[in-house]
């Protein structure tokens, strides 16, 4: 072989430039440096018989081939910054985002409307000064009829259909056997009434009595059941909220005015309560009690069945047998008892014309909650 001229080392050096500035990876750049200046590289082959020129010729190859590794190199640099520079700007490309694009929303869960309901009447209440209690939902045919003063087969126990477990376990119809299970519980631990069959009958509860309970004042919320068809207000499982104060000298006084201070606190300032006298073998006197309907402005509508009221509960004061079966003594302390349906409530509050969608979990209804 040959030793190459100065000439053609040049044209090397511009023939590797050339091929360098037209790169378009830094791989394809890697394979341009081993094919120029590599250990089988054109450049490398072409300076190999340096040595043996003589050395006029020597100098002036020499010198070739050393601008030509410069311009190799620089070449090879440059080239290699400006494609790292370009990868750098595809990969920010890449990873940019467009603020303009609707953003991914993530939906956040919240309360039942009914569950809301729920905890706002219970928080007016605390607020009163009455303890949140609760009670089974499957309970003794003795509290849920006998302890509250219905008489064997009275007929005021077909207006609460019911559902039976056995002859003496049902589902509970109303909250008000709570009233008894709560004014128990205020007895001390060494008076027995703590420790009374909840279906020995009322009179021994008193009699068994060792102690002298403090005043009642409980609020109970809770689920209940009743065998009925479902229509507009009515429902086969429904929530109650049951309220009783036993105390010295409480008077159907006293009842009015918790009861209207509630509802006013919770449907609003300017709700009309209306009492009118109704039937409870638990309560004597009785009452049922309503506010104006807002779905008609009082003015009659389906909702309220023409007649401008919409009922939201029973309520009197404790018969003096009940108090019995709570351990009281009638001749001491009087009391104040009322129930209300919550549904009916959360229904009046938030003009929800028909129960069942309570119940229904359709998501376009709970989102607007
Ligand atoms: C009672 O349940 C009595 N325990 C209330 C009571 C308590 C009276 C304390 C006196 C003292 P009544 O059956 O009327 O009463 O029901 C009370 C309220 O529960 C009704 O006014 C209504 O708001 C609601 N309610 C009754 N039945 C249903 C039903 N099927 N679906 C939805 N709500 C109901």
């Amino acid at each position: 072989m040959t030793q190459a001229s100065a000439e053609e080392i040049e044209r090397l050096a511009e023939e590797a430039e050339a091929a360098i500035a037209g790169a378009t990876s830094l791989s394809e750049l890697d394979g341009l440096r081993v094919a120029y200046r590599g250990r089988k590289g054109k450049l490398t082959a072409a300076l190999k018989g340096i040595g043996e020129l003589p050395l006029e010729e020597r100098r002036a190859v020499g010198r070739a081939g050393n601008e030509a590794t410069q311009r190799l190199l620089s070449a090879l640099d440059r080239r290699g910054q400006e494609l790292e520079a370009e990868a750098a700007a595809g990969r920010a490309a890449a990873d940019q985002i467009d603020v303009t694009l609707p953003g991914r929303g993530v939906e956040v869960g919240h309360r039942h409307p009914l569950m809301t309901t729920l905890e706002r009447v219970l928080e007016i209440f605390v607020g009163m000064g009455y303890s949140v209690v609760q009670g089974p939902e499957v309970e003794w045919y003795a509290l849920n009829w006998t302890a509250l003063n219905y008489p064997p087969d009275h007929p005021a126990m077909d207006e609460q259909d019911s559902f039976y477990v056995t002859d003496e376990v049902m589902l509970r119809t109303h909250t008000s056997p709570v009233q008894v299970r709560a004014m128990r519980a205020m007895h001390d631990g060494s008076c027995p009434v703590r420790r009374l069959d909840w279906r020995c009958p009322p009179q021994e509860a008193l009699a068994s009595c060792r102690c002298t309970p403090p005043p009642t004042r409980v609020v109970v919320p809770g689920r209940t059941y009743r065998r009925e068809s479902v229509t507009l207000t009515h429902h086969d499982i429904f929530y109650q909220v049951e309220c009783l104060l036993v105390d010295e000298g409480i008077t159907f006084a006293d009842l009015k005015g918790v009861l209207a201070a509630f509802l006013r606190a919770y449907l609003g300032p300017t709700t009309r309560v209306r009492f009118r006298p109704d039937f409870f073998p638990f309560t004597e006197p009785s009452a049922d009690f309503s506010v104006n309907c807002e779905f008609c402005d009082a003015r009659g509508c389906r909702f309220c069945k023409e007649s401008g009221w919409v009922e939201i509960g029973g309520s009197g004061l404790v018969h003096p047998n009940v108090l019995i079966a709570g351990g009281y003594d009638p001749d001491r302390v009087s009391g104040f008892a009322f129930g209300f349906g919550v549904e009916r409530l959360a229904q009046r509050r938030y003009r929800i014309p028909h129960i069942r969608t309570l119940y229904e979990n359709d998501m376009r209804f709970l989102r607007q909650f």
